[in-house]
Formats: C-alpha cells, structure tokens, sequence
C-alpha cells in the first residue's frame, strides 16, 4: 500500500508540535484541498469539524489524540474507517498519577488540613488504615486497571464496574446493569473512569451518589471524576456534597468546558476542580505510536485499539 498523507485537524489543541513530528515521516495538511481530497489516507483528530472526513474517498482510518473518542462520534458525517484510540504508557502513568494523588488526598483528609492551615488550627483527625477504605473504580479498562493495581500495592479494597465480566486478580469486580448498585453499596471513594456513550451520559447522578456506602472511617462518600463531564450532572453533584450524600469531590471534567466562571464548583469549599488535566496527551510520546501503526497498516498488518463503533468506545 503507498505511503499516505495525514490530515490534522484538532480543536482545541495547538496542532504545531503534532504536525513537526509527523512531519518527520509523513507529508501533513491541516485542511484538506476541497471535500473530497482524494490525497488523504489518515485524519489525526480531536474534535474535528463536523463532517470534514464524510466525503474523502481515499481515506483509511482516524487516529484519536485521546483514550475518548466521543469527540470523533459527535460528527454526524463520520465515515465508515477505522477509529484508532490512543492506549500509551505515558498517558496510562498520568491517569493512574491523578487517581491515586485524589485518593490518598481524600483518605489523608487533604481539604480538612488545608482549611485548617488557613486558620492556624493545631489539630489531629483520627486516622484510618487504607485498608478500611473501598475505592470503586467505574470503567475498569485500560486506565482503570492500571489505577487499580496501584491502590491495591498501597492496601485499598477496590471494586471495579465494568460493561462486561473482567475478573482482576485483588479486585471485587461487578459487571453491567445488573452489578452497578451491589458495586455502589461496596465503594466509599467512587473513581470515574468511563468513556462517554449513550449507555454511560448522565450516570453520574443523585440517585447512583445516593447508593455510596459512606460507613468507613472517610465520614463520608467521595467522588473522583476523570473520565467526561457529560458522565456526570454537575447539578446533581452539588446537592448531594449540601446534603451529605457526599463529603468531597474532585473534579476534573464537566458537563461544560472550561468550567463556566459562574459555576459554583469552582468555589466550593468540598470540591477540587483541575481544568481536564488528569491525563495530558503528549505528541512527543503519541505521535510515534501513531507512525508506527500507519507504517505497520501500510505492510498488510493490523491496526491496534481499534474503537468498537458498536459499543461506542
Ligand atoms: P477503556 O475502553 O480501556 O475502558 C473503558 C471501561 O469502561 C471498560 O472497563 C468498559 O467495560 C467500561 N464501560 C464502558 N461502557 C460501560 C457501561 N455502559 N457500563 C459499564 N462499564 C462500561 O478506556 P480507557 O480506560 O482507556 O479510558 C477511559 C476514559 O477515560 C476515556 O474514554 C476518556 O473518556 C477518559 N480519559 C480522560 C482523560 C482526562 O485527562 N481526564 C485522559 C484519558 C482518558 P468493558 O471492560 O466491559 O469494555
Ligand atoms: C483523552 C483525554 O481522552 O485527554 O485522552 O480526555
């Protein structure tokens, strides 16, 4: 197969370095030359304008700059080509650094020093042993495990919530619609790592909060969401942390991006807000992977992590 050209067309991100590293091995545009440019083989994408790819006859397969690849579904013209999503060391460690920094800021009760710090207050909360504490991790993929491995060697319980049965050595693992409340009822820190589908928008809800156990030791339910703002009802979780139903949050995507400067969360004192930062997708690391699979496409093998267009991640 001849050698193609790539497309790059993001939003949202300086397409710069992206386009200097895969120029090193590949002619890039970053407009096709009319609808339907019969030169491009690859679109390198994150939010594409909608319907840029529907027409371009020669195309052969989009590659994600993220793990997500909603962005990609959003486009009502999408051409029928592989999606390839991006699975990477690097991206994998940032997940996992973020979850576990939450957690263990949560368990070691973080926002209570720190607001104590404010007031000079000299004063020592009992501690509780990791041990005593579930995290529940909801998406136990690729990011998922990873972060679960970690939790395990610094001796959390963790239950993982997955679509289908993935049995992981240490963890209690619960599966589809039949396992999400048993999964609930088991987990104090709740840590969200779904791809955003029309089966996962919304099902971070009051009534799903509401089936955290909040018995051990953290006084209190804890939410962790890393996976997509529109997982979550940004409203729902404001009334459940007034009410109780949570102790703390933290935040690091949301129902609308960048967080509105009128949105409370920004201000309120039980929740951490970090700008959709958990997991940074770093050309230096990406862009040889991507290479790598075109070249690899080009000799007749196989391209990896190819999105289930059915599941919808
Ligand atoms: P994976 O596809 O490897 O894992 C997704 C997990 O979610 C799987 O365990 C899957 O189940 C589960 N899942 C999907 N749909 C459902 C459902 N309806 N019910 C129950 N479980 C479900 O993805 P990754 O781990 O690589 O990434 C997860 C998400 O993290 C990405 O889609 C992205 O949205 C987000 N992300 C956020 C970043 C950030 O900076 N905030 C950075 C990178 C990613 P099963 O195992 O059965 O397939
Ligand atoms: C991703 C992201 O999906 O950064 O990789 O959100």
């Amino acid at each position: 197969m001849e050698k193609g050209k790539v497309l790059l067309a993001l939003t949202g991100f300086h397409p710069q370095r992206w386009r200097e590293l895969l120029a090193a091995e590949r002619e890039v545009v970053l407009e096709p030359d009319g609808p339907s440019d019969p030169s491009i083989a690859y679109a390198v994408v994150w939010k594409q304008k909608p319907n840029l790819l529907s027409s371009l006859p020669n195309l052969r397969a989009i590659f994600s700059i993220g793990a997500g690849v909603d962005h990609i579904f959003a486009d009502p013209g999408l051409p029928a080509v592989p999606i390839v999503r991006v699975v990477a060391d690097n991206l994998t460690q940032y997940m996992t650094e973020y979850v576990v920094w939450r957690v263990l800021d949560h368990h070691r009760q973080g926002m209570l020093y720190r607001g104590q710090q404010q007031k000079k207050t000299w004063h020592e909360p009992p501690q509780r042993p990791a041990g005593d504490i579930s995290v529940g991790i909801m998406g136990l993929g690729n990011l998922g495990r990873a972060a679960a491995s970690v939790l395990l060697a610094l001796g959390f319980a963790v239950n993982g919530w997955s679509r289908t049965e993935h049995p992981m050595q240490g963890v209690s693992a619960y599966s589809g619609e039949a396992g999400l409340i048993p999964f609930l009822n088991a987990t104090d820190i709740l840590v969200v790592l779904l791809p955003l589908t029309p089966r996962t928008q919304g099902i971070v809800n009051y009534s799903v909060l509401k089936e955290l156990r909040r018995r051990n030791g953290l006084g209190g339910a804890v939410l962790i969401n890393a996976g997509r703002g529109r997982l979550q009802k940004d409203a729902d979780i404001l009334r459940a942390l007034d009410d109780g139903t949570l102790k703390e949050a933290s935040l690091d995507v949301f129902e609308v991006e960048p967080l509105p400067k009128t949105s409370p969360l920004w201000s309120h004192p039980k929740v951490f807000v970090t700008p959709h930062a958990a997991a940074t997708s770093d050309p230096a690391h990406l862009v040889p992977i991507m290479l790598r699979q075109m070249a690899a496409f080009e000799r007749g093998e196989k391209l990896e992590n190819v999105v289930d267009r059915e599941a919808g991640y």
